[in-house]
């Protein structure tokens, strides 16, 4: 779909090809609508001498534009299902993820990686410098979100993720990078003055190289 920055991700694909038809069906309706509401306008519009009729109602016209829109959403609902189950239900196994924690707070982001004993949440994890995220291409990546202060959003626009982070509710998500590059990591909800500033340095990288950045941060932890 023109217009949309090019997606990185296993799951920017079917994201994208349901945005398009979500934007087809959308599209006609809103076009339908407006265009009789206009006609309308022009049509009925006051002249003089010409009394407004009144009515009272009329249930066929009512139920059909009830039951039409009704079964459009229901058919975009069970439409986007599989892929919705692909991007939020679905996860792949921890065991064989790269598992990274991701703290949002006013206003920065910070990254922890698991340390030797290949657990999240213990003494031995890895700090990332503030606003800096690595990924490896080509293995699947849960990330446990969390926030420290009020709500914020978790948007990497190429890899089509968008995770709410709201405090005291940690909560999951997973992609899979399909191509290395460095990208933009953007706060997706208004959570104060400096919401415009809360942007992340997204490095998508292979794995050997992504192996390599965590030893330079274990070297750097030991070293303070
Ligand atoms: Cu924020």
């Amino acid at each position: 779909m023109g217009g949309l920055v090019p997606g990185v991700s296993t799951i920017a694909g079917p994201i994208d090809r349901l945005f398009t038809v979500v934007l087809i069906v959308t599209g006609v309706a809103f076009v339908l609508v407006e265009g009789i509401l206009i006609t309308f306008l022009v049509r009925y519009r006051h002249r003089e001498g010409r009394r407004a009729t009144f009515i009272h109602g009329n249930r066929t016209v009512e139920a059909t534009w009830t039951i039409v829109p009704g079964l459009m959403l229901f058919g975009l609902a069970v439409f986007q299902y599989g892929t919705w189950r692909q991007a939020k239900i679905a996860f792949p196994d921890e065991s064989r993820a790269q598992l990274v924690g991701v703290s949002a707070n006013q206003f920065e982001w910070n990254a922890t990686y698991p340390g030797p004993d290949g657990l999240l949440g213990t003494a031995d994890d890895l700090a990332a410098p503030i606003n800096v995220l690595h990924f490896p291409v080509g293995v699947p990546v849960i990330v446990h979100l969390q926030s420290t202060d009020v709500i914020h959003s978790f948007f990497i626009p190429v890899l089509r993720v968008k995770q709410d982070a709201v405090p005291g509710r940690p909560v999951r998500l997973w992609f899979q990078a399909t191509q290395g590059g460095e990208y933009e990591l953007a706060c997706a909800e208004l959570c104060g003055l400096g919401h415009y500033r809360m942007r992340g340095l997204v490095t998508l990288e292979d794995p050997a190289a992504f192996e390599g950045w965590l030893v330079e941060l274990a070297a750097r932890q030991a070293g303070e």
